[in-house]
């Protein structure tokens, strides 16, 4: 049978197509605009790889922040809350605290998100059975990508080549994988290692790339791998394989690499005996008693 996890991972490519079809006007930040984005856990992750893409594009100063650590005092035009559930705790909080514009997007349109923010975007066609989120995710990102002017085709064939390659044994096997990235890729690399130790309790890491030599290195070895979301530095292969490790990399759009390593998180929690529809400690959203 299949699980959730499997089948909203596989579903990725069509809900990109919807909600690239259907790019709200108005919500969303406008250019120039100075922005704080930000969520709790996979949303602070993606919070972060908008905000590398919205500056790289010109479109204004963007911050990210886990909505637990937003700093008060800043002076934003607007600020993006981003949450699959609607209820994360912390995201409401600062909703309830800010003075300036606010837009969320969320999945549950009966959420107190709903009334929490200035305006909010529903993409309810990307919710999920899963606690693990996968589409809901990677479809805000489609979206907010779309939002900047992407095209999102080349993208959504690369999801689909993803979704269709065989995985590499040697990934499903590893000890412990780091992931990195680059500029908008150190998010998807953090979110990435994150899915790993959702779905399948393993020893990730993840970090920017050219900081991988300033320490991290010395975790690589034999029977561990260094996963590599976008363009990898000059060098960097030789250096992990010199130390026995394996280095991966791939000319995928890094938004269809992280299905990738998705796909593999979940191979990885069958081939440790584990559900990765029922993660272990962890809930659908984090609800904190007042
Ligand atoms: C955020 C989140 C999830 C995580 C866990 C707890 O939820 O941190 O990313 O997997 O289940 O909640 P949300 O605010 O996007 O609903």
């Amino acid at each position: 049978m299949t699980t959730h996890t499997e089948a909203e991972i596989a579903s990725q490519p069509d809900c990109w197509r919807r909600a690239v079809a259907g790019v709200p006007a108005g919500a969303l930040p406008r250019p120039g605009e100075r922005v704080a984005v930000v969520g709790c856990g996979t949303s602070w992750f993606i919070a972060m790889a908008y905000a590398a893409l919205r500056e790289r594009a010109g479109q204004g100063e963007t911050d990210a922040f886990a909505a637990s650590e937003a700093p008060t005092g800043r002076r934003y035009d607007r600020v993006l809350a981003l949450s699959r559930s609607g209820t994360t705790t912390e995201v409401l909080d600062l909703l309830s605290r800010l003075d300036t514009a606010s837009t969320a997007i969320t999945a549950d349109p009966e959420s107190p998100i709903m009334r929490a923010a200035g305006q909010v975007i529903v993409l309810d066609h990307a919710d999920e059975r899963s606690v693990v989120q996968t589409r809901f995710a990677t479809t805000q990102l489609a979206l907010l990508r779309a939002s900047l002017g992407e095209d999102l085709e080349p993208v959504i064939a690369d999801a689909e080549r993803a979704l269709a390659e065989p995985l590499p044994d040697e990934l499903i096997t590893a000890e412990q994988v780091t992931f990195l990235g680059s500029g908008w890729s150190v998010g998807l690399a953090q979110e990435a290692a994150l899915k790993m130790r959702e779905a399948s309790r393993s020893w990730t890491e993840a970090y920017p790339a050219m900081e991988y030599r300033h320490g991290p290195i010395s975790i690589a070895g034999p029977g561990r791998v260094t996963w590599m979301l976008g363009t990898a530095p000059e060098g960097l292969r030789a250096q992990v394989e010199a130390t026995g490790g394996t280095f991966t990399e791939s000319d995928l759009d890094p938004m269809a690499e992280l299905v990738r390593a998705q796909r593999v998180s979940v191979a990885r929690a069958f081939a440790r005996g584990l559900n990765p529809d029922e993660p272990l400690h962890l809930t659908r959203s984090v609800i904190l008693s007042p």
